[in-house]
């Protein structure tokens, strides 16, 4: 756990939710470098009371596993300590639906954790901060946190990036080749089964592919079974996904601080500056490319109706749940 003295400044790395399950496997990815390159990262494993001491065993684990570049764990249950100085927060952590709760209890129940959260890290956290908010209902918690942080625009994320990483394995899959043969892939709006997974400028090894896909296929199988893959996972493997949630969170934030190629984007979740109509202020997925660290979202990409017709449909839902959580006061 220590480093040489010639190894440059740590980062510190906050990620809520520490005991959960996406956590178990996203802090050894982050442990063993997947997101920050050779960077020596300070965690900070941020939980709730009755969680911390679960937390405190993921912690021994990780001390246990000696990694090179973990310079210091911090096991918390005071936010703001648990946001000190972060440079990178993971918002894992989230209220879960509970038995006969209503979608709007679960958004207004969200947004009671998200909102001071927000406060705590504009008030604790870098300047600099790059937040990633993965617990559900994400696009809207991060529009929360979003408000009540007052960073600047694309410094709070949702995470789209598992929609993005799910289209682009049916699709090689479909196509017979590997995931990096394809690229921009765009998922546009929630994260929900209203998302919409977009292959109109899909490219495989840098050539448009899209009007090799059969347009059924496409409307009947593929988008709908990216969208409702969460549920699938479940029905499978008896347990939500949680690696594969936690791979596409390290890959969202190593692109985030690495770059993404030129010649690609991904898919991110943030407030709309109003691109391709989609409303201000409204937290949507769009197709990203991270430049000298922050997120631009690609811009000239030619829509046509039926591409429209499904963007206004989740941008409907998105805007549903603003609705929401503003007539609750929150936003
Ligand atoms: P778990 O229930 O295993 O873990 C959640 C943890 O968060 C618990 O240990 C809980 O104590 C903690 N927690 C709750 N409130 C907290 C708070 N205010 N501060 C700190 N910690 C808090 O859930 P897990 O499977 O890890 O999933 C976490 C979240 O990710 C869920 O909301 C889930 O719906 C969401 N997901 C989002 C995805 C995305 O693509 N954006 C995909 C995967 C996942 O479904």
């Amino acid at each position: 756990m220590s480093t040489s003295p010639t190894s440059p400044a740590p980062l510190t790395v906050t990620v809520t939710g520490a005991a959960g399950q996406i956590a178990y496997s996203l802090l050894f990815r982050i442990a063993a470098g997947d997101a920050f390159g050779e960077r020596p990262v300070a965690l900070r494993l941020l939980e709730i009371p009755a969680a911390r001491r679960a937390a405190e065993g993921v912690a021994m684990e990780l001390s246990d596993s000696a990694f090179p570049l973990v310079q210091s764990i911090t096991v918390t249950d005071d936010q703001d300590e648990g946001f000190a100085g972060a440079d990178a927060v993971f918002l894992v952590g989230a209220k879960p639906r509970g038995k006969g709760e209503e979608r709007s209890d679960l958004l207004i129940g969200n947004g009671r954790i998200f909102g001071p959260q927000g406060r705590s890290i504009a008030a604790n956290a870098s300047p600099d901060v790059r937040v990633l908010v993965v617990g559900n209902p994400a696009n809207t918690n991060a529009a929360i946190l979003d408000a009540h942080a007052g960073l600047d625009a694309g410094q709070v994320t949702a995470m789209t990036r598992l929609d993005h990483n799910r289209s682009l394995a049916q699709l090689a899959d479909k196509l017979g080749v590997t995931t990096t043969r394809l690229t921009s892939m765009t998922v546009w709006g929630n994260h929900s089964t209203t998302q919409f997974p977009d292959v109109a400028e899909l490219r495989l090894d840098g050539k448009p592919v899209a009007d090799s896909l059969d347009s059924s296929w496409v409307d009947e199988e593929f988008i709908p079974r990216v969208a409702k893959r969460g549920g699938e996972i479940i029905e499978v493997r008896g347990s939500s996904s949680a690696a594969s949630a936690a791979s596409s969170a390290v890959d969202h934030m190593r692109d985030w601080f690495q770059g993404t190629p030129a010649d690609d984007w991904v898919s991110v979740a943030l407030r709309s500056d109003g691109s391709y109509g989609i409303p201000e202020g409204l937290f949507a997925s769009f197709p990203c490319r991270s430049v000298d660290g922050t997120w631009e979202i690609v811009q000239g990409l030619e829509l046509d109706e039926r591409q429209q017709e499904r963007i206004r449909a989740t941008v409907a839902e998105l805007e549903s749940e603003r609705d929401t959580v503003r007539e609750a006061g929150m936003l």
